[in-house]
């Protein structure tokens, strides 16, 4: 049966992983799969694997920003994430795109560390996202390292990630997703503040030698929902199903273990 109906396109601004399995990468396989049309703004090339980061190209703002402005001009964009923007004038310039395009779902993944340990936000950007980048936003999606810089507070338990989801909140007036991978235990709390509330989501630990690539995964998968018109809880539920599914559904390539697009749910 063909597909009736528009499909609802997305925009990922966000840097390369050569690896192919986070960045821009991650966002176009997951979307490929969950119904909605991948576009995208690339913010850097980088050089890299899942255990190196082995160099770093920015792409000149001017250039972010002509991208950003081909697609808003040939397609009705339903939602937007940010991924990796690496230095304060690129973040300053989708910030300006946030703030005048009214885009309705405006995710922000705060990437800053690579898996690997690479620096992937310059430590003097830190300040551009959160003042110019997370005000505008409509839901940002820290793990446990990005929220603790977020909050300045250190987090060691599922209250503490309720604690971060809070001040995210209102620090910022933006829903919080804090992914709780990080924290040790059989079960990873995801806690989500929307509304002036929290609400955890749990899934069982998946045993995996590799995570390379969650973070944009998750996120992806989130703008991909809200796109399609989930609310943003239950949008967040079944990004952390995909995410779970293509963990638990991973096969080797070599002696890497990239999550699994394709999975079933
Ligand atoms: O997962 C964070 C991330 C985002 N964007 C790019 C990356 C990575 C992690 O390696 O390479 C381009």
């Amino acid at each position: 049966m063909k597909p009736q109906g528009q499909i609802p396109v997305v925009l990922s601004i966000a840097g390369s992983d050569s690896g192919g399995g986070a960045g821009i990468q991650a966002d176009l396989k997951t979307w490929a799969g969950l119904g909605v049309f991948g576009t995208t703004a690339l913010t850097c090339v980088t050089a890299q694997n899942p255990d190196e980061v082995s160099a770093i190209h920015p792409v000149p703002p001017r250039i972010v920003l002509a991208q950003i402005e081909a697609v808003r001009r040939g397609f009705p964009i339903a939602a937007v994430k940010t991924g990796m923007l690496f230095s304060a004038p690129i973040i300053q310039t989708v910030a300006l795109f946030f703030k005048r395009s009214r885009i309705p779902h405006r995710v922000v993944d705060p990437v800053m560390i690579a898996t690997s340990g690479a620096c992937l936000l310059k430590p003097s950007a830190v300040r551009a996202l959160c003042d110019q980048l997370l005000p505008r936003a409509t839901v940002v999606t820290p793990n446990v390292p990005e929220a603790e810089i977020l909050t300045g507070c250190a987090l060691h338990s599922e209250a503490d990630l309720h604690k971060a989801a809070c001040i995210i909140q209102s620090r910022w007036g933006c829903a919080a997703v804090v992914k709780g991978g990080h924290i040790e235990g059989d079960r990873v709390m995801d806690i989500i503040g929307i509304g002036g509330e929290t609400h955890t989501l749990v899934s069982r630990r998946v045993a995996v030698a590799e995570t390379h690539g969650t973070g944009c995964t998750f996120s992806a998968a989130l703008t991909a929902f809200l796109a399609l018109g989930l609310p943003l809880l239950e949008a967040a539920r079944e990004a952390k199903r995909f995410v779970h599914a293509a963990l638990a559904q991973s096969r080797p390539a070599g002696s890497h273990h990239p999550l699994n697009f394709a999975a079933r749910r």
